[in-house]
């Protein structure tokens, strides 16, 4: 028993050292478990499980605690959740940046550039003269008006949590539209599926990198251009009375961010994650697997580990 046991721990020791090398620490510095939050959209959910999943194979423990994406701000400042991998600016700067000024770490940024606003199908270019302008958008509320929002036009908005202000927005630039938010990301891809089939029109939240820019055509409503005065003072803008104002940022930053436990508690675990890097063809990609491809998020950052080994030994150094 006591022989089979040891000629266990060390085929393991063997294949664990083969498949790091030699730069990985065998020994956590604890096992307490690394918790990573989790979102409602489908590359975050892939990447938490990428992440998870090589700090799993690091010798850590991990688990995973879904949140709304504006309160995990306040749990990983207190240390109640530890790492999150997708900080985007157009949906959490506000959040972020307090959670920073409360204790949380900012574990830097990925090399890809977001965006997340209001996106339509390239066909109605031509319906809409003037587009991607918003306000050529606002002449053609009529078009976009349904039973629901009666002579305005509808804009399907994005779940309340995802920290956008498009009901003041609409306000601020006193535009003939009104948000219809969806409960979750799904019915966004619904709505624009049925719209896209019959070629009507639809403006719906969208953000890049995702999948939808390999099965649509579309493009971003182009607002009057984002900058931070604008979330903050309402003499910034057209609209002197008011704040949101503008669309977010064209080129957004995504970036992670970590609890100060971390760094105190798992230092090895800590540095590999301050080097954990995604581009804009690998987000799009993993939400791919799993909306296009309809891979579990667990399968699909099995598979993303299996054929990028390249890229994640490379965080490991
Ligand atoms: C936060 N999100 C990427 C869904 O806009």
């Amino acid at each position: 028993m006591k022989s089979k046991l040891i000629g266990l721990f060390a085929a393991a020791a063997l294949s664990g050292a083969a498949f790091f090398g030699s730069a990985v620490a065998a020994e956590p510095e604890s096992t307490d478990p690394i918790k990573i939050v989790t979102n409602n959209w489908t590359s975050q959910l892939v990447l938490s499980n990428v992440v998870g999943q090589l700090l799993e194979q690091m010798g850590y423990n991990v688990e995973y605690k879904s949140s709304d994406t504006q309160l995990q701000f306040t749990a990983i400042a207190a240390g109640d959740m530890d790492f999150q991998v997708e900080v985007w600016e157009g949906s959490m700067a506000e959040s972020f940046n307090k959670s920073l000024a409360d204790g949380a770490v900012d574990y830097g940024a990925h090399n890809a550039v977001t965006r997340e606003d209001w996106w339509y199908p390239t066909y109605m270019n031509e319906m809409c003269p003037g587009l991607p302008d918003w306000k050529a958008l606002d002449a053609c509320a009529a078009k976009l008006a349904t039973a629901e929002t009666g002579d305005k036009g509808r804009f399907v908005g994005p779940p309340a949590d995802w920290g956008k202000h498009y009901s003041e927005r609409i306000q601020a630039l006193k535009m003939n539209f009104q948000e219809v938010p969806v409960g979750q990301a799904a019915t966004l891809w619904a709505e624009l599926q049925a719209a896209y089939d019959r070629k009507e029109p639809v403006v719906i939240f969208n953000w890049t990198p995702n999948f939808i820019e390999a099965k649509f055509e579309g493009q971003f409503v182009e607002f009057p251009e984002y900058a931070p005065e604008c979330f903050s003072d309402p003499k910034w803008g057209m609209n002197p009375d008011a704040i949101y104002d503008c669309g977010a940022p064209a080129k957004g930053y995504l970036k992670k961010v970590g609890s100060k436990a971390i760094e105190t508690t798992w230092p090895n675990a800590s540095a590999f994650l301050k080097k954990v890097d995604f581009t804009n063809p690998q987000i799009a990609a993993a939400a791919a697997m799993v909306d296009v491809d309809g891979m579990t998020p667990e399968d699909a950052a099995k598979k993303w580990i299996a054929d990028n080994e390249s890229t994640w030994k490379t965080w490991m150094n």
